[in-house]
């Protein structure tokens, strides 16, 4: 068995998870936040057999698009994370970033 872990943008989560749903694949969302744009996006956890992650790959590229984003934002006030920058910068966000784990063991209890 296989984990995938997806980075979605918010935008796109829902159209994700529907599909994924109607494909008959379990699926869990948890509310992340990007660690440079420090904006809200979408990690959904998906544990699926070795043989449907291909399915699953292909479900979240088709309901992902990568988007243009700018980003002006300084410092937070408190001066804690974030990356300083001095001018706008365009970043190009998504469409997915995906992780594929092995998974040791899976039980529901
Ligand atoms: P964020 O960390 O908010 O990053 C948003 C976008 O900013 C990234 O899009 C990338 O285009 C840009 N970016 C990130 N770090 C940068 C840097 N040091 N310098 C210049 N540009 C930078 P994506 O690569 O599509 O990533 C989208 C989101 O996926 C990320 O949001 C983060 O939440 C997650 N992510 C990406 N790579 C990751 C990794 N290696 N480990 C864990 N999470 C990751």
């Amino acid at each position: 068995m296989k984990l995938v872990l997806a980075i979605v943008n918010d935008d796109d989560g829902q159209k994700v998870i529907d599909e994924l749903g109607k494909n008959g694949f379990g699926v869990t969302k948890l509310c992340s936040t990007g660690g440079f744009l420090r904006s809200g996006n979408t990690t959904l956890l998906i544990g699926v057999d070795e043989e449907k992650v291909d399915d699953v790959v292909e479900i979240i590229k088709n309901k992902c698009r990568s988007r243009k984003q700018v980003i002006s934002s300084p410092m937070p006030p408190n001066g804690m994370g974030g990356v300083f920058l001095p001018y706008p910068v365009e970043v190009v966000v998504g469409g997915a970033t995906i992780f594929i784990l092995n998974v040791d063991t899976f039980m529901k209890i």
